[in-house]
């Protein structure tokens, strides 16, 4: 059984990560729309992930006695100037999914929750994935900078990886 406060921060997580989902799906949808075909690819699976990390943490919270709550869908934001702009937020929104995921950590070694504890480690690895790929990803755009060719080649280097299965583990 976890504890009301393993509860409530669990559920926070639900929420984040169905935020990270609707995020993507909507990053996804401007790449497609602006010819980014590729980048959109990888967007929508990425996306996918997401969901599949939220049902994920909505299963443990009731296995373990607790009720997961849906999480309302929030606002999005739809446009960007750049695919460079969208890998910054996607940057940006795992750091703070990662200090989240840190806060439950350090919760249930509090509370001597080790089942949580041992649960949560599978995020924690991903959390690590997540920031690394988006790193890179920001790295090669910095370097592509205007060149069209280098764009188009990043653009189908994003479609292999998410036909390869969206280049972090699912
Ligand atoms: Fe669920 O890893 Fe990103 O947010």
């Amino acid at each position: 059984m976890i504890s009301k406060k393993i509860t409530e921060l669990l559920n926070r997580q639900v929420s984040l990560e169905s935020e990270s989902s609707n995020v993507y799906l909507a990053m996804a949808s401007w790449c497609e729309v602006k010819g980014y075909g590729g980048i959109a690819a990888f967007l929508y699976h990425h996306s996918d992930e997401e969901r599949m990390h939220m049902l994920k943490l909505v299963h443990f919270i009731n296995d373990r006695g607790g009720h997961a709550l849906v999480p309302a869908i929030g606002k999005v934001k739809h446009e960007y100037k750049s695919a460079n702009e969208i890998f910054e937020s996607i940057y940006s929104h795992e750091k703070k999914v990662t200090g989240e995921i840190n806060n439950l950590v350090d919760q249930c070694l509090k509370e001597k929750d080790y089942t949580t504890h041992n649960f949560l480690q599978w995020y924690v690895s991903e959390q690590i994935e997540e920031e690394s790929l988006a790193r890179t990803l920001i790295d090669k755009l910095n370097m592509i900078g205007n060149d069209k060719s280098g764009m188009y080649l990043f653009d189908k280097e994003c479609q292999q990886m998410s036909m390869a299965g969206g280049g972090a583990k699912k």
